[in-house]
């Protein structure tokens, strides 16, 4: 266990090497594997130059055949690509919204479900305009649940929770025309404008795809995140470890993967009912761990404490160990590959929901009214499956960080106060954080998000650019997997973490007893970082595009990412890429995305990709430097 030092992405590696070894033994394949297989990957595909909406391609543009069957050019094919691809992380991203409003709809006092944040549930209720006086606190919830599910369909106006934003960043998104309207709505009218015969045209596709990013950050995300608080509890600061020796010998050890903090709870609550813990000594097993994957494991962590044994790459690891009873997992970014992995062990691969249906998975459909029973049966399904572990192929190794996670919004204005000693109003505010960098303290931030992409060195740039942001008195605020990447080699940790930090950014870490980089949550908690960039705007006065702030996914891999990328860019926030966004095939597109007189012109920020890490944590230090030479502090 590394307690005083940070866990080398070279430590990683031997680590999963080792595990890699276990599955040699009985056969099992991998990720690593099948990115050998895969490679060389298609150009066409990489490029975005493939065409395959209708069947009379699919088309490939080439010098040659510079048009696709319906004449379609390179341009329009790409500019249609990108905006499906930024629909479908849309949809999945606000359909997990839809299924927390759903289950705020099933919340009652003796229920599965509670309301154990009722404050933020009326002070949302206000900002909606919902009258609240006298009003029971679970009719409340359940009539804010039926006004959120509105928000997916209704046939007039725009979302509500936009009228968070500043008064500047609504006034470029109505000029430009990308207020979000239903999000369904958002989502169908991608699909139609890229449908064989409608657009072409490079421009309205990507004005769409920022409008349909903006429908998920300011709609189906910031309900997911708001209402999950509301129901499980706003996140504080809260200690616990990370990497894959969080995995117990002689323990029953579950892994929770996955995204909707519904099934993770209740898992955790009948992991610790002692009818369940006296059944798992009854098996020989000293208890049970639950542990989780992806972010699934930051939604837990950061309300429970519950360790996280590692992020999207690492999923398979923890079947590796061989002491996996069972992978519990309900939505998004979980390889079908557990399946046919888990059958190379004792694992039981339970699969809970209708839109994740795998082959050689256990399906126990998890639903808000069957919660509880639900949970028990997945429990109970894991602790018999004790008795079945082969000793033989145990081989968890011992790699384990403290991280301390749980950064709201409300925290970080509640931690950053101790700083700069400036009174909190009743709603709290920046001004601590904005004295930290108007002085120059801190330099800047950077929003840190995103995926392990196999194109990548898993978690070394996350790691890297991190330590480089950090010398430079930069201050992190990361979720999804990356959070993850930073809990693993420990800088999550204050006390080793701070020694990484320029002088600045350290004596802040000592005064607030932070560590540097900052636990948001998950990945649909990026909508968490526009209420976060939205009040320093409000409080400053300053326009968010002005803030010595950026957004970084060096290893992004899914279409969620590139919505979050729309969202986050649309919102004013300058974006850069580790990984190319299928948009290259087109100069046009790239202009649109990249250049001075794109979306910049719209919503006064925009995309940088650049591939070599190095160079990438250059041009975002100098970007915030830019913009803090700009604003003359
Ligand atoms: S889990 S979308 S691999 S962050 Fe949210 Fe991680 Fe990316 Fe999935």
């Amino acid at each position: 266990m590394n307690w005083d030092r940070l866990t080398t992405v070279e430590e990683m590696e031997a680590a999963t090497n080792s595990l890699l070894e276990n599955g040699k033994k009985v056969g099992a394949d991998s990720w690593q594997q099948r990115v050998k297989n895969q490679t060389p990957h298609c150009g066409f595909g990489e490029a975005g130059t493939c065409c395959r909406i209708c069947s009379m391609g699919p088309c490939r543009i080439t010098p040659k055949s510079p048009r696709g069957i319906c004449g379609c050019d390179v341009h329009g094919i790409v500019g249609r690509n990108f905006l499906r691809f930024v629909a479908g992380g849309a949809a999945t991203h606000s359909d997990h919204g839809r299924e927390i409003m759903h289950t705020l709809h099933q919340t009652k006092p003796d229920g599965s479900y509670q309301v154990k944040d009722p404050e933020k549930l009326l002070r949302i209720a206000k900002e909606w305009g919902v009258e609240t006086e006298g009003k029971d606190i679970y009719d409340l919830a359940h009539e804010m649940a039926e006004i959120g599910l509105m928000e997916y369909g209704k046939p007039f106006g725009v979302q509500r929770f936009l009228q968070r934003a500043p008064e500047h960043t609504q006034k470029l998104w109505h000029e430009a025309g990308i207020e979000p309207r239903a999000i369904d709505r958002e989502v169908a009218t991608a699909l139609h404008m890229t449908h064989m015969g409608n657009s072409s045209l490079p421009e309205a596709l990507i004005r769409q795809s920022l409008r349909s990013g903006l429908s998920d950050g300011w709609g189906g995300s910031m309900m997911g995140t708001e209402f999950s608080d509301v129901m499980f509890g706003t996140p504080k600061p809260v200690d616990t470890t990370a990497n894959i020796g969080v995995m117990e010998k002689d323990m029953v050890n579950i892994i929770v993967h996955g995204h909707d903090p519904s099934l993770s709870e209740m898992v955790v609550y009948y992991a610790n009912d002692p009818e369940m813990i006296a059944l798992a000594k009854s098996y020989g097993a000293k208890g049970i761990n639950v542990a989780g994957v992806c972010c699934t494991a930051n939604e837990v962590a950061m309300r429970h404490g519950i360790p996280m044994a590692g992020n999207f790459l690492s999923q398979e690891n923890v079947v590796l160990t061989g002491a996996c009873e069972a992978i519990v997992v309900d939505v998004q970014c979980i390889f079908p590959a557990l399946g046919p992995l888990s059958k190379c062990f004792h694992t039981k691969f339970i699969t809970t929901s209708p839109i994740a249906r795998m082959p050689d998975s256990e399906f126990i459909q998890f639903s808000a009214e069957s919660a509880g029973e639900n949970a028990k049966a997945i429990v109970k399904m894991a602790v018999e499956n004790f008795q079945n572990r082969n000793q033989d192929l145990v081989n968890i190794p011992n790699q384990v960080s403290k991280a301390r996670v749980g950064y709201s919004v409300e925290a970080i204005v509640k931690v950053l106060d101790g700083v700069a000693n400036t009174q909190v109003d009743e709603l709290g505010t920046t001004k601590p954080l904005l004295e930290c960098i108007t002085s120059g303290v801190l330099r800047g931030a950077v929003a840190m998000v995103g995926c392990n992409n196999p194109k990548v060195r898993p978690d070394f740039a996350h790691i890297e650019l991190m330590k480089k942001l950090l010398e430079n008195d930069i201050i992190l605020i990361v979720s999804g997997c990356s959070a993850q990447a930073a809990a693993k080699a420990g800088l999550m940790d204050p006390e080793v973490a701070k020694d990484y930090c320029g002088a600045g950014l350290k004596r802040v870490c000592e005064l607030a007893n932070i560590p540097p980089v900052l636990h948001m949550g998950s990945c649909v908690d990026i909508s968490r970082m526009m209420i976060l960039a939205s009040q320093l705007s409000k409080d400053s006065g300053i326009p968010i595009s002005q803030l010595p702030v950026v957004g970084c996914a060096p290893e992004w891999m899914s279409e969620k990412a590139v919505s979050i990328g729309n969202y986050v860019v649309a919102t004013g926030i300058d974006t850069f890429l580790g990984v190319d966004p299928y948009s290259k095939g087109s100069d046009e597109v790239t202009a649109l995305l990249q250049g001075e007189h794109g979306i910049k012109d719209w919503v006064e920020a925009n995309y940088t990709v650049e591939l070599d890490i190095e160079k990438l944590g250059d041009k975002m230090i100098e970007r915030i430097e830019q913009k803090r030479a700009a604003l003359g502090i």
